[in-house]
C-alpha cells in the first residue's frame, strides 16, 4: 500500500513517469512487441483477445556455392547439363492468434507461395520454371512459462500440415511438364513437429529477445522422401527511438539437413537441385528492421514492421543455390 501511494504521488507530479506509464499501458493493452518483422510466435495475448497478421517475405538466391566458397556456372556445367542461376521466392502468410487465457495463445498460419528459378544449360540456353500455390499450414500453441509484462519465457509447440503441393511441374527444354526439383516444391509433404522456446525482456525503450525453433519431419511423404530437419536460433535487440517507432538488429543462425530418400521422378545427374544429397547447409543472417506502432485512436493496435537481411556466413552441401538477401514486411492488428 505504502509503495503504491508513493507511486501514485510520483505519477501525479512527474510528467515523464506519466508518459512512461501511458506507454507501458498502451503496450500492455495492445500486446504489440518490438520484435523484428521476421520473428513469429514471440508473444502471448491477454485472455480472449485476437490478433490477425499478414506477412510478406521475399528471398533472393543468386549463384551456386559449395561449402563456403562460390562455384561458377561453368564449373557446375562441367558435371551437370543444367545449372540454376538465380531464384526468387515470395511468401504471403496470413496469421491468426487467439488467447485462450493469459498464459496460452493459439496460432494458425497459412502461406501462399510463389517461386521462380532461372537456369542455364550446357548449350548456353536460358529457361525459367515456376511454381505457385498454398504452402504448409501451421497450427501452434504458445504457453508462457513465465509471463511478467516485461519478461517472458514461452514454450512453443506446433504441427505443420502437408497442405503444400509436392508434385509441382513445369516445362523444361528436355521435357514438358517435368517434376520440379526439391527447392521448387511448395510443401514438405510430411507432417512436421515445430517445437520452440522464446525469451523476451524489455526495459524502458530497450528490448531483447532470443528464440530457437525446430522442424522435425515425421516419416516420408508420398514421393518417397522427407526434407531434412531444421534448427533455427535467433537473437535480437530493439530500441524505441520515438514513441511510435522502434528499430532492431538481429542475428539468425540456421542448420538444415539433406533430403532423406529421393523423388524417383527427379534425375540427380541433370541438375544439382534434383540431388537429395545437395540440399543441406548452415547459414547465419544479419538483419536490421524498423517497427511502427499506430498511436492511440482509430488505428490503435496496429503494427507495421519491416526487416531486411543478408547472409554473413553460408556453408552448403553443394553445389547448391546461395542466398543473396531477404526482406520481410509484417502487419499485425490486435483486438
Ligand atoms: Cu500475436
Amino acid at each position: 500500500m505504502k509503495y503504491s501511494a508513493i507511486f501514485l504521488a510520483a505519477l501525479a507530479c512527474c510528467p515523464a513517469v506519466q508518459a512512461a506509464d501511458h506507454d507501458q499501458h498502451q503496450q500492455h493493452h495492445t500486446h504489440l512487441t518490438s520484435s523484428p518483422a521476421g520473428v513469429m510466435a514471440d508473444h502471448v495475448h491477454a485472455k480472449g483477445s485476437w490478433m490477425f497478421s499478414y506477412t510478406w517475405m521475399h528471398m533472393r538466391m543468386d549463384g551456386m556455392r559449395d561449402g563456403t566458397s562460390g562455384v561458377s556456372d561453368g564449373k557446375v556445367l562441367k558435371k551437370y547439363m543444367v545449372t540454376p542461376e538465380n531464384m526468387d521466392t515470395d511468401m504471403h502468410m496470413f496469421g491468426a492468434m487467439y488467447a485462450v487465457n493469459d498464459d496460452f495463445t493459439l496460432m494458425a498460419m497459412a502461406p501462399w507461395i510463389k517461386k521462380s528459378m532461372q537456369h542455364k544449360t550446357r548449350m548456353g540456353k536460358r529457361f525459367t520454371t515456376g511454381s505457385e500455390g498454398v504452402g504448409d499450414v501451421k497450427l501452434s500453441g504458445i504457453y508462457a512459462l513465465s509471463n511478467r509484462g516485461n519478461h517472458q519465457v514461452l514454450v512453443n509447440f506446433g504441427v505443420s500440415a502437408p497442405s503444400g503441393d509436392i508434385n509441382e511441374k513445369d516445362n523444361t527444354p528436355a521435357m514438358k511438364n517435368a517434376r520440379l526439383p526439391y527447392p521448387m516444391q511448395l510443401g514438405s509433404g510430411t507432417w512436421d513437429l515445430l517445437p520452440g522456446l522464446t525469451w523476451t525482456l524489455s526495459r524502458g525503450a530497450h528490448s531483447w529477445g532470443a528464440q530457437t525453433q525446430g522442424t522435425v519431419r515425421l516419416g516420408d511423404n508420398d514421393n518417397n522422401y522427407s526434407f531434412g530437419d531444421r534448427i533455427e536460433v535467433s537473437g535480437w535487440g530493439a530500441y524505441r527511438f520515438l514513441p511510435s517507432w522502434s528499430a532492431s538488429l538481429r542475428l539468425k543462425g540456421q542448420a538444415w539437413g539433406d533430403v532423406d530418400g529421393n523423388d524417383r521422378q527427379l534425375n540427380k545427374n541433370v541438375v544439382p537441385t534434383a540431388d537429395n544429397d545437395l540440399q543441406g547447409g548452415q547459414r547465419i543472417d544479419f538483419l536490421a528492421g524498423v517497427n511502427f506502432y499506430a498511436p492511440a485512436g482509430v488505428f490503435s493496435g496496429n503494427r507495421l514492421a519491416l526487416e531486411g537481411g543478408i547472409p554473413v556466413y553460408e556453408n552448403l552441401d553443394g553445389p547448391q543455390m546461395s542466398t543473396d538477401w531477404m526482406l520481410t514486411a509484417n502487419w499485425q492488428m490486435v483486438f
